[in-house]
């Protein structure tokens, strides 16, 4: 059962701190928080762990979340609302289990929410529901996004007014069956010599709720411009794609999963390619690693989560610390274990 106490502080860390950051909220369990920045305020666009006793397996079937909250605040370290339930399963008319990790987008004077849930026969699928506010309540759309599948929608807004939806997690993200954009529920994920599978992205027609292109794939390669084998895996992508620019320059980050690194890669055009880089954010305590990256005031902030209330992989924790960057435009890691 989640903690009673209902503390919505963050509470900034000192040096003997066990944790860099405390979490977010404590009244619920959050996880794969999504940050943005809307009308000056930040928006936390999370998953919502749950107690459901189904049990643990490789393919996550024990993240089996029901509903989204939003939490909102003026600044970080500020205090922290939730804004109850902001959209739930039987409210979606093609669901049938997991609502997995999440984002939002505004635009048309709309803001929108993307999730990612398994339909009906248990096939994950990408799904927008819209509101005009941006805690919601939100209203879903009656299909999921046609040609979207996997997990993990992150989209991103380029400088130019254009939407890039990038999605895609290996394992229990179902990425391994979809080739070419077509389904098969019998492929088998690569061979450690083989190619890694990789993530995807397509730019998002006007409405917000279409693909306007056919799905691509996005290349993370190393400084010679080879791509990652999948017995890479400290490197090679695995779920929890974010994107963000720096100075002009595109920054791909995503989990490597069972490696449990957050890394990033950076690249000149929103389709990539993306140079690996380095580590973002070192293994947090828990199975998951999933982040967001905003800029709030001249500064940047790594949203992130750990399993510090709960002790259980699937019960988790959103946090959120300073991002810095050196000279270069590289990333300072983040250790947020001791
Ligand atoms: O929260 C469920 C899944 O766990 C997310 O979709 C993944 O990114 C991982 O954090």
């Amino acid at each position: 059962t989640p903690p009673t106490n209902d503390s919505s502080q963050v509470k900034t860390s000192t040096a003997d701190n066990k944790y860099v950051n405390q979490p977010l909220v404590t009244h619920i369990y959050t996880a794969d928080p999504s940050a943005h920045v809307f009308n000056g305020r930040i928006y936390v666009y999370p998953s919502h762990d749950t107690a459901t006793g189904t049990p643990e397996n490789d393919n996550g079937d024990h993240f089996n979340m029901m509903d989204y909250h939003i939490l909102s605040m003026d600044s970080v370290g500020g205090k922290v609302t939730d804004h109850g339930v902001a959209l739930h399963i039987k409210d979606i008319p093609w669901a049938g289990r997991q609502l997995w990790a999440p984002d939002a987008a505004f635009a048309n004077g709309t803001y929108y929410l993307y999730f990612p849930v398994k339909d009906k026969k248990d096939v994950f699928h990408i799904g927008v529901a819209t509101s005009k506010t941006p805690e919601g309540p939100f209203k879903a759309e009656k299909e999921p996004i046609k040609g979207s599948y996997s997990i993990d929608p992150c989209v991103f807004k380029d400088d130019n007014g254009s939407y890039y939806m990038y999605f895609g997690g290996i394992w229990g993200g179902q990425l391994q069956r979809w080739n070419n954009n077509k389904y098969d529920s019998a492929a088998q994920l690569r061979k450690p010599a083989e190619l890694a599978i990789l993530p995807r992205v397509a730019k998002l027609s006007a409405d917000m709720k279409s693909f306007a292109e056919p799905v691509k794939e996005i290349k993370i390669i190393d400084s010679t411009g080879k791509l990652y084998k999948e017995k890479d895996n400290d490197k090679r992508f695995f779920e929890a794609s974010w994107m963000h620019k720096y100075n002009g320059k595109y920054y791909f980050s995503y989990s490597t999963g069972d490696t449990h690194n957050i890394n990033y890669a950076i690249g000149d055009s929103p389709y990539g390619p993306f140079t690996y880089k380095g580590l973002l954010l070192a293994p947090v305590e828990g199975w998951t690693n999933h982040h967001s990256i905003i800029e709030k005031d001249g500064k940047w902030y790594l949203f992130y989560h750990d399993i510090q209330l709960s002790g259980k992989t699937h019960l988790r924790n959103v946090k959120v610390t300073e991002l810095k960057y050196n000279a270069d435009g590289s990333i300072q890691t983040v250790h947020s274990q001791k």
